[in-house]
């Protein structure tokens, strides 16, 4: 099994790799932003309260999106990998992460770390929330606030994995099809 982390602070382009790595490498997509939205959508009690927290630019529970994950895993027990995108996204998720995988007999093969200066980040935030709707990219001080959150508490995942020699950097910057060849690089040397 391939099981991948992509890694990086908002807007550095997770999800809009995340879509093409799963086409190229036949792998399933665990987006926890995307399943909060499903919620948040579909009006549950869970989506309501993590609409107020996530249009505040912080994070959901811990607890909460574990338990996202740990379904979904459950959900494909005949999966090739997985692409993990904005999760773990503290070190208590990241290892309950490793605690999971390892009851499958399984672990991350690699945490591919997408690099990208914060006055770009901004930039494409602002950008997708001049016309997706999305709450939380619609002003700068929520966007801000994010990137605050990704300094404090999701930057320290990269150390978790690091420990392992499974942490890697990669250039964020260029075009969706530049990154997207780096990427590919780096899987195509993991899947058998
Ligand atoms: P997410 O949905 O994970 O969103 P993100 O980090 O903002 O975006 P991503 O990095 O995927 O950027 P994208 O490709 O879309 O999280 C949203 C919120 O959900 C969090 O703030 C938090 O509240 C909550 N949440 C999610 N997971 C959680 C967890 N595990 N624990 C707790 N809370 C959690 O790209 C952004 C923009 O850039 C797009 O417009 C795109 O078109 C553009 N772009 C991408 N690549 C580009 C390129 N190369 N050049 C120019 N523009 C580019």
């Amino acid at each position: 099994m391939v099981n991948i982390i992509l890694f990086g602070p908002p807007g550095s382009g997770k999800g809009t790799q995340s879509a093409n790595l799963i086409n190229k490498f036949g792998l399933i997509h665990l987006s926890t932003g995307d399943l909060l939205r499903s919620e948040i959508g579909a009006k549950t009690p869970l989506g309501l309260e993590a609409k107020k927290v996530m249009d505040q630019g912080i994070l959901v529970p811990d607890e909460v999106v574990i338990g996202m994950i740990s379904s979904k895993l459950d959900a494909n027990p005949d999966a090739r990998g997985f692409i993990f995108d904005g999760f773990p996204r503290t070190t208590a998720q990241a290892e309950a992460l490793d605690k999971l995988l390892a009851l499958k007999k399984t672990s991350i093969s690699v945490v591919l770390a997408l690099e990208v200066p914060e006055h770009e980040l901004i930039s494409r935030l602002l950008g997708r929330g001049a016309t997706s709707g999305r709450p939380d990219d619609a002003n700068e001080d929520v966007i801000r606030a994010r990137i605050v959150e990704y300094h404090n508490k999701t930057a320290p995942v990269a150390d978790h994995y690091a420990k392992y020699g499974k942490f890697k950097k990669i250039k964020g910057e260029g075009s969706v099809e530049e990154i997207f060849e780096r990427l590919s690089k780096e899987i195509d040397s993991l899947v058998i």
